[in-house]
């Protein structure tokens, strides 16, 4: 996806060392042809991209640092604050702003004269941070514990304030989560919140500094890895388990105590394969539930299946929630 090769671009430019010269001129131009395809697919599909506005904002970004070429009239026609793309079911998502406001920021260096552009796209950042400051909790997260580290990327403020220590929960938030985060998350989870923990932004991934042996290089010995075997446990627990459609499937799964939601999911399927067949695939946050019972998720109408606990969404995919006994789990055809 244009959003994955981004990233690629952007990591071998942070892991290059100065002694070494890396052409990025090919894999530059095919990000630009995978930038328009998201663009044209939103012009046939209802204003949907192929995937979504946090890997349009990686596009931008790393065009705009990789001297890339791209419209500033098209970045102002798609990344106004309004556009829904940057909701998901009615909510403003943290991730997606931060990444916004940082190819923004890119893109407002960029300009050299003083006109409209720059008005314009200084009024979008400034829009965009305060509805990501707006979604500030009182334990000091901004959104939740997965989008806070872009949060602070964003915002000098932010970052000086809790540097200040003038949110100390926020600090203790972050450090905490931080460390659950190491033992628990995935690769991409640490690449998110990294940086802000460094006092560095996406933005500096330019600054020529070597990957593995450069000054203030992350010791990441310190914290012992506590490791996470799937807890072996003799002890069983009950949980309801439901399918939704239009329609309600329903069943009840035994598990061994220490499961996660996508071992229920595999439970279901032995007792009945018609309702409760489901595929996934691997992502870079672990497995992603694409079909249930057949039925595909599709990004040009914003449909997904949504996993739930108790009615509410989960903060963690299949393969890291851990279940409760006596939980209601529940996979739901969902817009978003
Ligand atoms: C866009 C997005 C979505 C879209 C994906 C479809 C689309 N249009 O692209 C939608 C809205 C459908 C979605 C759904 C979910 N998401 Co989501 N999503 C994102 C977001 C904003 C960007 C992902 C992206 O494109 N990354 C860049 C590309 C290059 O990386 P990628 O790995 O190739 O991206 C793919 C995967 O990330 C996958 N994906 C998206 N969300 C999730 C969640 C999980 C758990 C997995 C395994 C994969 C996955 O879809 C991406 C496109 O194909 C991230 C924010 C972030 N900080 O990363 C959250 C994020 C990854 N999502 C999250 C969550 C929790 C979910 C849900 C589990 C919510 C729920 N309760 O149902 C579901 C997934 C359920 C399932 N079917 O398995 C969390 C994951 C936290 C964690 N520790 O696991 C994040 C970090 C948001 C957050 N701050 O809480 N998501
Ligand atoms: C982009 O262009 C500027 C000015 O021409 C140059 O200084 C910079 O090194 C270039 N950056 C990259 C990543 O090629
Ligand atoms: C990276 O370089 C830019 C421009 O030269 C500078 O503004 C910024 O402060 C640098 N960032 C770091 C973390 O050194
Ligand atoms: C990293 O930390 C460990 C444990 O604190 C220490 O023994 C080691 O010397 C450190 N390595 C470097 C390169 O600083
Ligand atoms: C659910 O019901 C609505 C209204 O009857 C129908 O239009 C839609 O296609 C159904 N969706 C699925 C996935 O069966
Ligand atoms: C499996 O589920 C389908 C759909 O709910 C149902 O019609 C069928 O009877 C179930 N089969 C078994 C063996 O329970
Ligand atoms: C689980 O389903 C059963 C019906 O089989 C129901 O009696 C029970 O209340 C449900 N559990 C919860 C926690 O709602």
């Amino acid at each position: 996806t244009s959003g994955e090769l981004a990233l690629v671009i952007l990591a071998l430019r942070a892991c290059q060392n100065s002694d070494e010269s890396v052409t990025y001129f090919h894999l530059v131009n095919q990000l630009e042809e995978k930038f328009q395809k998201e663009i044209e697919n939103m012009g046939v599909h209802d204003g949907n991209p192929l995937t979504n506005y946090y890997q349009l904002s990686l596009d931008v970004l790393t065009l705009c640092l990789f001297n890339g070429s791209y419209s500033i009239t098209e970045v102002k026609k798609y990344f106004s604050p309004e556009n829904k793309n940057f909701y998901f079911g009615g909510q403003f998502s943290v991730d997606t702003g931060a990444m916004a406001v940082l190819a923004l920021t890119c893109v407002k260096r960029s300009i050299q004269n003083n006109g409209e552009d720059l008005q314009d796209i200084s009024h979008y950042i400034e829009s965009l941070v305060k509805k990501i400051l707006s979604e500030k909790k009182r334990n000091g997260l901004i959104g939740n514990t997965y989008s806070t580290g872009e949060a602070m990327q964003v915002s000098q403020r932010l970052t000086q304030e809790i540097e200040d220590q003038e949110f100390p929960a926020c600090k203790t938030a972050l450090k905490r989560d931080f460390v659950k985060m190491q033992t628990l998350s995935s690769p991409s989870g640490h690449a998110q919140i990294l940086p802000a923990l460094m006092g560095k932004t996406y933005l500096d991934v330019n600054n020529v500094s070597s990957c593995a042996s450069g000054p203030g290089h992350l010791n990441i010995s310190i914290h012992e890895p506590i490791p996470v075997e799937p807890t072996i446990s003799s002890t069983w627990i009950s949980v309801n388990y439901t399918v939704q459609i239009n329609e309600t499937f329903f069943t009840k799964v035994t598990v061994p105590k220490g499961s996660v939601f996508l071992n229920v999911m595999e439970e279901a399927q032995k007792i009945n394969q018609t309702a409760f067949r489901f595929k996934y695939v691997e992502s870079s946050w672990g497995p992603y539930i694409i079909s249930v019972q057949g039925l595909e998720e599709n990004h040009n109408d914003r449909t997904y299946w949504q996993l739930l606990s108790g009615g509410e969404p989960v903060t963690q995919g299949v393969g890291r929630y851990v279940v409760h006994n006596g939980e209601n789990l529940e996979v739901r055809w969902s817009k978003y």
